[in-house]
């Protein structure tokens, strides 16, 4: 009946063991200082009983107590704070290189793109050993990416791009949940994280098929939506070269400073006038309700490729 009885979920990535160790090192501690306090009361209770019992002797305070009782649970705290800490910021650190994967969340399924072009809904095929960052976004509410094997959780906010990444240890078929409350069917809002050796996923790719690949789709895109007759390459364009730009600084009229990233990129589609590059004019029209999310990803994507060189620019 308890075969398969575990105090923790499957643990299946490079995160989950280091998770679950604090946790370990919390139920510890708390069964130990249970025991030790209930062993008290039983023997007090005992030795100090009324009649045939050692009568107490009154105590009126003890300063030393008070520091040791104080003390210690600070100790064990302040340990707790900075080993969870660490594992948090590891955690919480997404890597510069791994494979990038598209979150789109909606009432009530969750949508992927792999860097290929396959797109999967509430499912998504990783090669094991390799980090997986995931750019995710919703359409309406918010949603939140959990994965229970991987110990990783993460809001996925409309209007806004978060990060999550992970790298599966073990291949198999993990749950994927949606962990913020987002309407009628949020139960339903679940999927699976299929975890193969990276043979089988190279043959699970060549096994589907594959639409444009997100730079591809965006570039497609910038061609379509205009972009380039304001954005083209070379000096003397009506917006700023958009080659090499991203992960930089960038100046704006009032001065402020800005790091050029996804955030930053959406925000510039949908609402160029929030922020003025310096030396330009408020030209730019906005794209809000024009593209999808999906496809400002997209545009993103083929923006970000002009710096990393997957691309050569036009
Ligand atoms: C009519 C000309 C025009 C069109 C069309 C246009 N833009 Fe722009 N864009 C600008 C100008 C001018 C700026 C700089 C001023 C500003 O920040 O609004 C800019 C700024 C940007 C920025 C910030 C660049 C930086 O240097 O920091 C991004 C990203 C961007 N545009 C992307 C796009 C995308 C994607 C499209 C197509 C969907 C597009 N633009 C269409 C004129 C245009
Ligand atoms: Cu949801």
């Amino acid at each position: 009946m308890f075969e398969d009885f575990s105090f923790f979920p499957e643990a299946a990535s490079t995160v989950a063991g280091r998770v679950d160790a604090i946790y370990l090192f919390l139920v510890v501690v708390t069964i130990f200082f249970v025991g030790l306090i209930s062993a008290a009361l039983l023997i007090f209770s005992v030795r100090y009983r009324r009649g045939r019992g050692h009568a107490p002797e009154q105590v009126h305070g003890s300063i030393a107590l008070e520091i040791l009782w104080s003390a210690i649970p600070l100790l064990i705290v302040l340990f707790v704070f900075g080993w969870s800490a660490k594992v948090f910021f590891d955690v919480r650190t997404v890597p510069t290189e791994g494979m990038e994967v598209f979150v789109t969340g909606k009432q009530w399924m969750w949508k992927l793109q792999h860097p290929t072009g396959h797109r999967e809904i509430n499912s998504l095929h990783v090669p094991k050993g390799q980090a997986v960052i995931l750019t995710m976004t919703s359409e309406d509410v918010i949603h939140d990416f959990y994965v229970p094997a991987f110990r990783v959780k993460q809001d996925v906010v409309p209007g806004m791009y978060s990060q999550l990444w992970f790298e599966a240890t073990k291949t198999g078929t993990y749950h994927l949940f949606c962990a913020e409350y987002c309407g009628t069917k949020h139960s339903q809002m679940i999927g699976e994280i299929v975890v193969l050796e990276p043979a089988a996923y190279e043959a699970w790719l060549a096994g589907n098929p594959a639409g444009r690949n997100p730079v591809e789709a965006g570039k497609v895109l910038f061609e379509n939506l205009r972009c380039a007759t304001c954005h083209a390459a070379g000096s003397g364009q009506r917006g700023p070269d958009l080659a090499g730009r991203f992960g930089e600084q960038v100046r704006m009229r009032d001065g402020q400073t800005v790091i050029f990233d996804e955030n930053y990129a959406r925000q510039s589609i949908l609402e160029p006038k929030s922020h003025i590059v310096a030396g330009f004019e408020e030209l730019m029209p906005t794209y809000e309700g024009q593209v999808s999310e999906d496809e400002i990803l997209q545009l993103i994507a083929y923006i970000k490729s002009l710096s990393t060189g997957d691309e050569e620019p036009k």
